[in-house]
C-alpha cells in the first residue's frame, strides 16, 4: 500500500494567510505557500527541474516524465528555468521553447503539482552568460536605479513579468509560482555572487527585483531564498533581503567526487539543514532544499541510503533534483527506466515520507 491518504485540517488551512503591500496574494498562492508550511508535517515533496519537457532519449513528449516511467507518478514539483527570457528569444538557454514551459506549468498545475522557476539570465553589462563574470564588480551596479543598465535591466523584467503573468489556466486562474532568483549567490561564479556585490547591492538587487513584479500587478508569485550550501551562514543572512521580500529559504548543494563524496555530502547537507531550521524558526518561513542531486546518479542505492536519512531530519517542504539533460551525455539527476538507481527510486517513491503530484493532489491546492 502506498502511503496515508493526506489531510489537512480546516484549521491548517485558515492559518498564515499572506498579505503583503495592502495587496493579497492570489487565493491559489496563499494556498501554495500554506502548503509549503506545512507540508512537513506529512513528509517532503519530490522535485525534479525540466522534468515534463524532455529527459534521456526524449523531448517534447506529451505526458512524459522520466521520473513517472520508473514510479507510475509525477514529481511533486517541477522546476522550470527560463534564462533568456530576459533577452526576448523563443526558447530558454536550455533549447526548450517558452511556450512549452508555460503549457507543462499549467498542466503541472491543473495535476495538483507545484511550479517553480529559476533565471540564469544574461549579464546585461557583458553579453555573457550567467557565468560570465569578466565584469566584476561594475554588473550589479550598473542595474540598481542610477546605474548605465537600470532602465536596461527593468525592460528585462518587463518582458520577465509578461511572461509570467501568461500563465494562467483555460478559466483564468493564474498559476502560482515558486519564484527563486539571484540563486547560489554566496558563491561567486555568477555575475551577482559574493565578489562580485556588496551585502547591500545584493539586497537592493532582489528588491528592486521584487518590488518592480510586485509593481506590475504580479500576484501570484513567491520568492525563494537559495544560497549555495557550504558557504558561511553569516553570508546568507548578510544578504538576506528581508521577511516581507521572501516566503521560502533554501540552499543549493549537490554531491560532488563520485561515491567517495558521500561523507562530505551528508555532513554538509546536515549542517545546512540544521543552520536552515534555525533561519527559518527566526524568519518564520518554510525550507527547502531547491537544488541537489548526484549527477548520473552512479550509486544504486543512492535514494534511501543517502539522500532521504538525511532529509528525513529536517522539516523540509521539497527536495529538488537537477534536470536530465538531452543534450549533455552524462548531466543527468533523477532516474530513468533501466538507470542503475531506478529500482531503488521505487522503494524511494514507496516511503511513507515522500510526496509525489498524487499525493500533493490530496492536498487539495
Ligand atoms: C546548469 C546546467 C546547465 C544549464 C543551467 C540552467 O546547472 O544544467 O546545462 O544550462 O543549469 O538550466
Amino acid at each position: 500500500m502506498k502511503k496515508s491518504v493526506i489531510i489537512l485540517g480546516a484549521a491548517v488551512l485558515l492559518s498564515a494567510c499572506c498579505e503583503r503591500d495592502g495587496d493579497a496574494l492570489t487565493p491559489e498562492t496563499e494556498c501554495l505557500l500554506r502548503t509549503l508550511r506545512e507540508v512537513p508535517q506529512k513528509g517532503y515533496m519530490f522535485g525534479h527541474q525540466d522534468a515534463t519537457v524532455y529527459g534521456i532519449g526524449w523531448d517534447g513528449d506529451r505526458d512524459r516524465s522520466d521520473v513517472k516511467s520508473v514510479c507510475g507518478d509525477y514529481p511533486a514539483v517541477c522546476g522550470w528555468e527560463i534564462g533568456h527570457i530576459e533577452l526576448g528569444d523563443p526558447v530558454s538557454l536550455d533549447s526548450v521553447p517558452f511556450d512549452r514551459i508555460r503549457s507543462a506549468c499549467i498542466e503541472h498545475f491543473e495535476r495538483g503539482g507545484i511550479n517553480t522557476v529559476s533565471w540564469h539570465l544574461d549579464n546585461p553589462l557583458t553579453g555573457g552568460s550567467s557565468w560570465d563574470t569578466s565584469g566584476g564588480t561594475a554588473v550589479v551596479a550598473s542595474v540598481l536605479p542610477g546605474g548605465a543598465n537600470h532602465q536596461k535591466f527593468l525592460g528585462w523584467l518587463d518582458r520577465l513579468a509578461s511572461y509570467l503573468d501568461s500563465f494562467e489556466t483555460a478559466e483564468g486562474v493564474k498559476v502560482p509560482i515558486l519564484f527563486r532568483p539571484w540563486h547560489e549567490h554566496t558563491g561567486s561564479w555568477f555575475w551577482w555572487g559574493k565578489e562580485h556585490c556588496t551585502p547591500e547591492e545584493y539586497r537592493q538587487l532582489w528588491t528592486m527585483t521584487h518590488d518592480y513584479l510586485r509593481k506590475k500587478g504580479l500576484r501570484h508569485l513567491l520568492y525563494a531564498y537559495s544560497p549555495a550550501g557550504g558557504a558561511p551562514q553569516e553570508d546568507s543572512e548578510a544578504r538576506y533581503p528581508g521577511d516581507d521580500r521572501v516566503d521560502l529559504l533554501g540552499f543549493d548543494y549537490y554531491q560532488l567526487n563520485g561515491t567517495a563524496g558521500e561523507e562530505d555530502y551528508v555532513r554538509v547537507m546536515d549542517d545546512n539543514l540544521k543552520r536552515l531550521v534555525g533561519m527559518s524558526k527566526l524568519h518564520d518561513k518554510p525550507i527547502a532544499v531547491t537544488e541537489t542531486g548526484f549527477e548520473t546518479v552512479p550509486d544504486s542505492t543512492w535514494w534511501t541510503r543517502v539522500l532521504h536519512p538525511v532529509l528525513d531530519r529536517y522539516p523540509v517542504s521539497y527536495v529538488l533534483v537537477w534536470r536530465n539533460a538531452r543534450e549533455r551525455p552524462n548531466h543527468y539527476y533523477a532516474p530513468y527506466p533501466g538507470q542503475i538507481s531506478a529500482g531503488d527510486f521505487m522503494d524511494f517513491y514507496g516511503l511513507p515520507q515522500t510526496l509525489f503530484a498524487g499525493d500533493v493532489k490530496r492536498l487539495d491546492l
